[in-house]
């Protein structure tokens, strides 16, 4: 079922980056408890538990402390799958499509504010803003075109709360509300439909249009120097959008390892199964004959993706809480409900800064 991916940059990632990876994370753990010094081991692990963190996990922060922090994401897809196989786009021509994709790519910018208010609550409110841009040719040799969209996308408001813990391990449930304050009415320039601008498809809209719950339950467990850890979350869609439609629920299981590796620098590598599901309802503005990403019924997929990231962080004197990591992946194994574009990577930069207290 899993395949190596056929891609010489996913094939290297796989087969070469991912075991120096862990090779890297299990280097050398003796000196980790001489380095204690008179530091508690509680306190320790704290200071830790920030330098290690994953991107994509939530935490919680102790009482009145806040965190300011922006943070890019990249995502490339390019050509087609109808299951685990690639579709060509004469193919998709041959099942009736005037339209297929060819690529596409979607940058994410998000900045989010984090603050303690008690101990065990923890609020977080992220802002997104998101462009797009998709290839597409036309069927009977009429051309390529590119369509593009950009905006904010849909607020995030977030409840952290610590369920249990102890110096080891954490246990931490988390429930965010999205607001539908992304657009579901994009409209751009298609050839062909005279010059009037048409609604475009689902991937290339920036909301769902519905109030989405995301409730996630994450497990910490550390011992100094290392941190592993697993998170499940789903996203649920309530009621219907303006335009008819609810986009499909989906959930996701992450599991990873994380080592710190200098005093100012820790590696994460993760592993993050996603399932999305078929779209309810349909956009009546929308032809799903005319190309496949305007189908409710070719939306859905599932994925497992290879991540890894690399963090340097500042400790003490004027940039205290300053940290800045780099990640990226590709999924080891993708199934889409197609023909629907297929991910090649995905990579991501964080600054944030942590303060207060
Ligand atoms: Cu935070």
């Amino acid at each position: 079922m899993c395949r190596v991916p056929s891609n010489p940059v996913q094939k290297c990632l796989v087969l070469v980056v991912a075991p120096m990876l862990l090779l890297s994370l299990a280097w050398g753990d003796a000196a980790a408890s001489a380095q204690l010094g008179e530091m508690s081991i509680e306190a320790l692990l704290e200071q830790e538990l920030v330098e290690m963190e994953v991107t994509g996990i939530h935490h919680t922060h102790p009482k009145g402390e806040w965190m300011i922090g922006y943070h890019y994401m990249r995502m490339n897809m390019e050509g087609n799958l109808d299951g685990t196989s690639d579709v060509s786009v004469p193919e998709i021509f041959a099942e009736g499509f005037m339209v297929a994709p060819t690529s596409m790519w979607m940058e994410m910018h998000m900045i989010h504010g984090m603050y303690g208010l008690t101990d065990k609550l923890t609020l977080m409110i992220v802002l997104p803003f998101e462009r797009k841009s998709m290839d597409h040719v036309r069927a009977m040799g009429l051309g390529q075109f590119t369509t593009t969209s950009g905006g904010i996308s849909d607020l995030e408001f977030t409840a952290l709360y610590s369920l249990w813990r102890t110096d080891r391990h954490r246990l931490i449930g988390g429930l965010t509300i999205t607001a539908p304050t992304g657009s579901i009415d994009v409209r751009g320039f298609v050839p062909g439909m005279m010059g009037n601008p048409v609604r475009l498809p689902y991937p290339m809209q920036l909301g769902s249009g519905t109030w989405d719950f995301i409730p996630e339950l994450t497990y910490i467990g550390q011992v100094p120097k290392w941190q592993w850890g697993a998170n499940v979350g789903g996203t649920l869609r309530a009621g219907t959008n303006d335009n008819n439609y609810t986009l499909g629920n989906a959930y996701e299981v992450m599991a990873w390892g994380a080592r710190k590796l200098t005093d100012w620098s820790s590696l994460n590598v993760r592993l993050k199964w996603s399932q999305w599901f078929n779209i309810d309802g349909a956009d009546p503005q929308l032809n799903p004959m005319m190309v496949p990403t305007a189908d409710p019924n070719r939306r859905a997929g599932r994925r497992l993706d290879f991540l890894a990231g690399l963090s340097v962080f500042t400790g003490s004197g004027k940039l205290e809480g300053l940290r800045l990591t780099v990640d990226g992946g590709t999924p080891i194994y993708q199934s889409l409900d197609g023909p629907q574009l297929e991910t090649d990577w995905m990579v991501g930069a964080m600054l944030e800064w942590t303060f207060g207290s």
